[in-house]
Order: structure tokens, then sequence, then C-alpha cells
């Protein structure tokens, strides 16, 4: 996906198309991290991805920043880390910015969760702030973690988003820093209290770490667990897959041909419609497929 040249990025594409076809189901365990700028994530990422190793598990992350292109300064601490890993074949780290080429950051990041959730028993995929890429992110994991920054007024923003419905674990980093990681909890605490789509047997749990000093690492790698055997009991993963594929399929037709995308194409209603059962399993040709009809359109009007 990188490689920008057409007949490069056709090659991709159909590897790409193969892979989801042929991938595993449920396959590697998709875990999204999301949380203001300085919460801790990726700190917290070394924490468990050691945790993890020392387990034996081998782990893949990705880590996007929707905000910095890619020479961009949040990354080169990542780049930092990753080089301190040395050559442990059982972890792999790639960081990726915005970038403004055709296909952009989401396609490249579904790619990367891909083609990681192949080879490795868990991917993480980490991002930054508050919007579309969080959106994005549910979208591409089974279990999505909120990391909560103490007392700094994220948490409330996050809440005044309406985006308290996305996440399955809350962690408040810090807790080594005391009594405003306490409070930040009790406040998600009382949010989550006042309604918000309650997965039916989930109950939502919020838990004060230190990604610092490791404090309840392993309390938060339980309870990823516990969500993944949630979802699997009920058969739910795949209709959670399928739709972080719809909305995938949508957002892309979007940026790629605008709101003319889904109009040439009758509306996101009809579209949702016409989409396969199946479509974790072909996101990446469907949207292909849909972008062909989308240009035979604008050829005829
Ligand atoms: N005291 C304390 N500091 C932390 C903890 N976790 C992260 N930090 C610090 O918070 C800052 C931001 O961390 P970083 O992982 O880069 O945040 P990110 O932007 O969410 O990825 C860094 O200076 C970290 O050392 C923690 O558990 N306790
Ligand atoms: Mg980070």
């Amino acid at each position: 996906m990188d490689d920008a040249r057409p007949a490069r990025r056709r090659e991709a594409l159909e590897l790409l198309e193969t892979l989801e076809r042929e991938a595993p189901f449920p396959g590697a365990v998709r875990v999204g991290v999301t949380g203001a700028p300085g919460a801790g994530k990726s700190t917290l990422l070394d924490a468990l991805v050691r945790v993890l190793r020392e387990r034996g598990e081998s782990v893949g992350v990705v880590a996007v920043d929707p905000s910095s292109r890619r020479s961009g300064g949040a990354l080169l601490g990542d780049r930092i880390r990753l080089r301190s890993r040395g050559a442990d074949p059982g972890v792999f780290f790639r960081s990726m910015a915005a970038r403004d080429r055709l296909g952009g950051l989401a396609d490249a990041t579904r790619a990367s969760v891909l083609v990681l959730a192949c080879v490795f028993d868990r991917v993480f995929v980490e991002t930054v702030g508050v919007g579309q890429s969080e959106t994005d992110v549910a979208g591409l994991s089974d279990t999505l973690v909120y990391v909560a920054q103490p007392g700094a007024g994220d948490t409330l923003q996050f809440m005044k988003a309406g985006l308290l419905e996305l996440p399955d674990v809350f962690a408040v980093n810090k807790a080594d820093q005391g009594a405003p990681a306490q409070r930040t909890a009790g406040e998600l605490e009382s949010g989550l209290g006042l309604g918000g789509a309650e997965d039916a047997g989930w109950t939502r749990p919020v838990l004060c770490i230190s990604a610092t000093t490791g404090s309840g690492i392993d309390a938060l790698l339980d309870r990823l667990e516990a969500h993944r055997e949630h979802l699997l009991a009920r058969d739910a993963l795949p209709a959670r897959r399928r739709a972080g594929a719809e909305a995938f399929v949508l957002e892309g037709l979007s940026r790629r041909y605008g709101s003319f995308g889904l109009e040439a194409l009758g509306g996101a209603e009809a579209l949702r419609e016409r989409l396969p059962a199946d479509l974790d399993r072909a996101a990446f040709s469907v949207l292909r497929a849909l972008g062909a009809e989308v240009e035979e359109a604008l050829r005829k009007s």
C-alpha cells in the first residue's frame, strides 16, 4: 500500500483482497486504543506488549496519527520506542500519519490491520483524538479501549461529543498520580450510568491503571479477554466486523467521490441493502467494484 506506482498498487490490492477472503476467523485479537494526545496510549501499548511477550504472544501494533504528516514529531517517539524493541520478531510496530493521496489513512490502516491479523496473535490500533478517526478505529477493532487522561477535561469533552457509546472498556491512566484518576473514573462511571447503549450482557468496566508502573495492566488484559469471550459466546463478532466493514465502504466512497459517490449509487440506504452478508471478508473488493460503478456514472453524467 505504500508504493504509489499504479501497477504496484493493483498488486497490493489484489493481495489484500485475497487476504481478507482467506483470513481465518476469528483470527487475531483486534483491539483499538483511543484517547486524547498525552493520555498515555503509546506508553500503555508498550506495557501491554511487554506483558504479552512474556506470555509468549506475538503482537502487531499500528499507530495512527491523523493530525500529523509522516515527518511529524508525534511519530518520532513511536519510532524510538520501536527501535528499543530490538530484533524481537514477535513484535511489529508501524506508525502512520495523515496522507492526502487517494485511499488515504483509513485504507492504509485497514490494510495494515488485515495483514498483521494474519501473522500475529494480537493486533492493537492506536489512534489520537475524537471524531472520524475514532469511528474508523472502532470499525476495525473487536474491542475498543478508551484511555482517559485524569483531570484534563478531555473526558468531559469526549462525553459531550457523544463518543461515550463507542468504547467497550475504559482505562483511566496515570493512577500513580493519585486522586485525579479516581475522580475521572467516577465521572466516567456516572456518565455511563446516565444511559448510552448498554451492550446486552456486557457492563463496560472503568479501570484505573498506570502505564508507567504497570499497575492494573493485568486487570485490563483480563477485561479485554472477557470482552472477546463475551462476543464469541454470543456469536456477535461477525455482526460487529460487518458493521465496521460497512462503515469503511460507505466512508470510502464518500472520501473518494464526495456525496456524489453515494448518490450515484442510490444513496446510503439503498447501498446498505446491496452489501453482501460477508462484507468484512470483501470490503476492499466491494469498495473497488462500487467505485467503478460511481466512475461509470460520472462518465455518463
Ligand atoms: N505519571 C504517569 N505518566 C504517564 C503514564 N503513562 C504515560 N505517562 C506519560 O504521559 C506522557 C504521554 O504519554 P504517551 O504514551 O506518549 O501518550 P499518547 O499521546 O496517548 O500516546 C508521557 O510523558 C508519558 O511518560 C502513567 O501511567 N503515569
Ligand atoms: Mg501515542
